[in-house]
């Protein structure tokens, strides 16, 4: 099956060089030229084996992480981070629930790995979240959420975000909408004047991945839109773009696409670091405050050309690019000619008092990339690759150095169109020191119909590119749930996931190991029972639950399996309540039984022969009603009777 849709995407896409939205029926063009074949066989993993990269692409406002396989792209697993997930039964349990919050959405743009060396090391993996202020870390140890940060301080709509530097001691996020500090009132009106933005440092534990709010630093009101941190010789430093320099409101189509240049902001981390320990802060909204026109060398403004979106550093750390989206060119800067241009104050004015760097200093190159340019990734050869949103297209082009007097039109070197409009592009470690060289996927916005039709709801599309060659050749297509932004690319080997729970690491207090230490305790003055569920193919321990209508019921419901794949789950018909427990992991179920009744349980999972058989009964006995199970209606709830017992064993 997969093999037939291998081949049909490969004739479509092969089919499609001219632009024209029209997919071809397989059978329309002949099969067999050696393009295709060659094709097909580059992104064919056959049944059984493995990948050799994993992707892991933003869910965009659907808040989740997906998991893909590369070269395959098939879709391997969804990680469910800022909303609900009931098929891991992720935002059902207490703890998911705690991590969640009251949101129950979020929008979330740029993975990031962490890194050793300025290379991944396969321990997290940061999330942002563009719509509700957090930032969310993956332990890559089992591939699940374990903590969501935030809402962070003076931050509306963290979408410059998340940007982990060399040695993941932070993650700098910054603010895409500027608002009044401390989440004060001010009237539009004010917006040029009242109106802040700021670049947040978010502390790592470098033990357990811990994440805390650090410093951060006051900015004028732009939007930052996008960040990258510094390598090499730039180790210490990051950079954001920014769009509506012009400080306007209302229509920023046309209002804040006045100017030719609007900024990349260049910040000194370390020394915003550096500041923060000295106490050079002020207090605002529950953040640490560093005002860079009074701290100086910790931030700089260097324009860039126009309404720029992307901003890249390349392996060596010495190259920045900077794309404006609304000009076909994308800017090479030098961080060399930075460090000059600052240190001899080479400076065309300020912007609330934040030194403005002369472009002509900075800038070595303005490369004729092609129309609507955004992203940038590397392959470790000497070359980059940018996404053209409006000609929808990729752009190879090679890096610096260049020989004196060198044509910017020289420097592009091959282009290959992607259907259709693409937004962000990742290379095989793309942001690291180490770039792979291998593959590069293209994550477009539209896919217009290149599918089967499922409705005006559409699918975006990715396609793989294989870009170990001196030309780019398009190799395979997949279309995602809404919507891929950022992702990351990384080898099979830098990740080493555990595949169940071993019962020894388990520290839930509640967890147990035997059916004989299942026990369910009621509380009658508090109204409140407590069980301790056992679950193993194919029971349940107990087989039934007995409650008060109107008790707090919680449960804890450990999956005593010790090896991989035996995964339960524990949903409670008509309560709509769902949990799913991996092997060897204690999950809590909280809630109050409002209503009177008989409530089946049932594992939800399916898990063996008898998997239907998973089964039990959640008794809540009407208020004034005896409980027959518990002596005078609390403590210890007796031994279901023998007959009850007979079925099982
Ligand atoms: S963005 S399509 Cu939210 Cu990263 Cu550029
Ligand atoms: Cu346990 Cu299905």
């Amino acid at each position: 099956m997969h093999r037939t849709t291998t081949w049909l995407a490969v004739v479509v896409v092969a089919g499609i060089a001219g632009c024209s939205t029209k997919p071809q029926a397989p059978g329309q063009r002949a099969m067999a030229t050696g393009d295709v074949q060659q094709a097909a066989l580059a992104s064919y993993i056959k049944p059984g084996d493995l990948d050799t990269y994993y992707l892991f692409y933003s869910g965009g406002h659907s808040g989740q992480v997906f998991v893909a396989g590369v070269p395959s792209m098939r879709h391997i697993a969804t990680i469910p981070v800022f909303a609900p997930y009931p098929g891991t039964g992720y935002g059902f349990d207490e703890e998911s629930r705690k991590l969640l919050g009251d949101f129950t959405w979020g929008d979330l743009h740029h993975p990031a790995l962490s890194k050793t060396d300025g290379d991944y090391d396969g321990r997290w993996l940061f999330v942002n979240d563009n719509a509700n202020n957090r930032i969310a870390r993956i332990d890559l140890h089992d591939l699940k959420t374990k903590q969501i940060l935030g809402p962070i301080p003076n931050t509306m709509g963290n979408h410059g975000s998340s940007m982990v530097i060399n040695n993941t001691e932070y993650a700098l996020v910054a603010t895409r909408f500027s608002v009044p500090l401390g989440s004060q009132y001010a009237p539009l009106e004010e917006y040029a004047t009242k109106f802040k933005g700021a670049v947040t440092g978010i502390k790592v534990d470098p033990k357990d991945g811990t994440m805390s709010i650090g410093w951060q630093i006051m900015t004028p009101p732009f939007n930052w839109d996008l960040g990258a941190t510094g390598k090499g010789g730039s180790d210490g430093w990051a950079f954001w773009t920014s769009y509506n320099s012009e400080r306007a409101t209302g229509k920023l189509e046309s209002a804040s696409a006045q100017r030719d240049r609007d900024y990349v902001a260049v910040v000194n981390w370390k020394a915003a670091e550096q500041a923060a320990k000295a106490g050079k802060t002020f207090e605002v909204g529950g953040g640490r405050m560093i005002d860079p026109a009074k701290t100086a060398g910790v931030m700089w403004l260097l324009p860039c050309g126009k309404s720029p979106h992307g901003v890249d550093v390349d392996p060596s750390g010495e190259y920045v690019i900077c794309s404006g989206k609304l000009q076909p060119t994308s800017t090479v800067f030098s961080f060399k000619k930075i460090q000059e241009a600052i240190s001899r104050q080479d400076f065309t004015g300020n912007e609330d008092g934040i030194p403005v760097i002369k472009y002509e200093s900075a800038m070595l190159m303005e490369v004729p990339v092609g129309l609507g340019p955004l992203h940038t990734q590397f392959d470790g050869k000497g070359y980059a690759y940018t996404s053209l949103y409006v000609e929808s297209a990729i752009t190879k082009w090679k890096l610096p150095p260049y020989a004196a007097g060198t044509d910017p039109k020289s420097v592009v070197v091959d282009k290959i169109p992607v259907q259709f409009n693409v937004g962000h592009l990742v290379t095989a470690e793309g942001d690291t020191r180490h770039p792979q060289g291998t593959y590069l996927v293209a994550m477009n916005k539209m896919s217009k119909g290149r599918h089967l039709n499922v409705g005006p709801s559409i699918p975006e599309s990715s396609q793989l590119i294989d870009i170990s060659g001196g030309k780019m050749k398009m190799i395979y297509e997949a279309y995602t749930e809404p919507e891929p932004h950022f992702a990351q690319l990384v080898r099979r080997e830098i990740l080493k996931p555990i595949e169940f729970y071993p019962k020894e690491e388990n520290k839930d207090p509640n967890a147990i190991w035997a059916p004989k230490d299942a026990r369910v305790i009621r509380n009658a003055a508090t109204h409140t029972v407590e069980g301790r569920i056992y679950a193993i193919r194919s029971y349940f321990e107990p087989g039934r639950v007995q409650v008060q209508e109107g008790d707090t019921v919680v449960l804890h419901v450990t999956n005593a399996e010790q090896q991989r794949d035996e995964i339960h789950g524990f949903g409670i018909v008509a309560l709509n309540k769902n949990v799913v427990i991996d092997p060897g992991e204690t999950k809590t179920l909280k809630f109050i039984a409002r209503k009177s009744g008989v409530y089946p349980y049932y594992c939800t999972n399916f898990c063996s022969a008898l998997h239907q058989e998973m089964q039990g009964y959640l008794e809540v006995v009407p208020a004034g009603q005896a409980l027959a199970m518990y002596r005078n209606g609390e403590g210890q709830m007796l031994p279901a009777p023998a007959h009850d017992l007979a079925a099982r064993h």
